[in-house]
């Protein structure tokens, strides 16, 4: 019979999720714990830090914090030196760390573009870089990219955010592309419109005390007719971090309450 507990399970794996101190990152990390991973995660502020240890450790969880700014490969390759000191080879890497910045594009400064790029895709890379030849060693690896309906969809004002996040739903690609004969494989997660920090400017309530028009647009344009929760990402990244998907490769699972599916209620 198949052995849903097992194939489901990630006892004994060494999982690092990135930018993992709040929001989709924290529960997507509380998830593999669950599941039985050692949890490892960086940000970039000790602030943070010290909070989000209290916070896995109220939910039992004994998560290993590293202060590590992704876009300097100094700090990534020190990052992985110490995890795998202190833990164990990286088997599941969770490219979470990610910003946004949402200014109409040609009043956008170049250097604003190529901080989100720099975070958003070039990071994820240097981050994969890093922890696939330790995979490749050990026999098996998997790497989950936080994509973004922006990985398929623009909008105004966030030009540089939808070409980091598509760029890095190919690079998801090409990572399994590359790297799929080492039983490597590589899959994005795409939330939909996830309530959390870095979306609370969109759900802002309005003077009146109405709901802000961009929160009422993503209500209507939703099937599930609400904003996703980060715990609505936690079966999904389980999925993909356990044996259950290791002949999936390459692709990007949106949790999005099937926005993407639906032209949106007439108003
Ligand atoms: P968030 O609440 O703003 O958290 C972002 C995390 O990334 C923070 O922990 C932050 O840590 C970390 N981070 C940012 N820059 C970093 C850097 N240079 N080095 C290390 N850590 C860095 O965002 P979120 O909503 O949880 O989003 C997490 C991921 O999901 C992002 O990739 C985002 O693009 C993606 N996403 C979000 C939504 C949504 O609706 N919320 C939907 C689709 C995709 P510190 O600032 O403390 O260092
Ligand atoms: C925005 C939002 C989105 C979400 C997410 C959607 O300004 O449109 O921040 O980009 O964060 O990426 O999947």
């Amino acid at each position: 019979m198949y052995d849903v507990n097992k194939q489901f399970s990630l006892e004994g794996k060494v999982a690092l999720v990135t930018g993992a101190a709040y929001g989709i990152g924290f529960a997507i990390a509380e998830a593999l714990a669950a599941a039985g991973a050692k949890i490892a995660f960086n940000c970039r502020g000790q602030h943070h830090m010290d909070e989000a240890i209290k916070a896995y450790a109220e939910k039992g969880i004994e998560a290993h914090g590293y202060i590590a700014d992704v876009t300097k490969e100094e700090d990534i390759n020190m990052l992985i030196e110490s995890i795998e000191k202190e833990l164990g080879t990286i088997d599941i890497l969770v490219n979470n760390a990610g910003i946004i910045k949402r200014i109409p594009m040609i009043e956008m400064e170049a250097s604003d573009f190529r901080q989100v790029i720099d975070i958003d895709l070039v990071a994820p890379f240097m981050m994969a870089k890093a922890v696939i030849p330790g995979m490749i060693k050990k026999g098996h690896g998997k790497i989950i990219n936080i994509c973004s309906m922006m990985s398929e969809l623009g909008r105004e004002t966030v030009s540089a955010y939808a070409a980091a996040k598509g760029g890095l739903k190919m690079l998801t690609r090409n990572i399994c592309s590359e790297y799929g004969e080492y039983n490597i494989q590589c899959n994005g997660i795409g939330p939909g419109y996830i309530a959390t920090p870095q979306t609370a400017p969109l759900r802002e309530p309005q003077a009146d005390g109405s709901r802000h028009p961009f929160d009422q647009f993503i209500i209507a344009k939703t099937p599930a007719a609400r904003w996703g929760e980060a715990e609505d990402l936690m079966g999904p990244a389980v999925f993909l971090a356990s044996d259950a998907s290791n002949f999936v490769n390459g692709h990007v699972l949106y949790v999005d309450g099937g926005i993407l599916a639906y032209i949106g209620k007439q108003p």
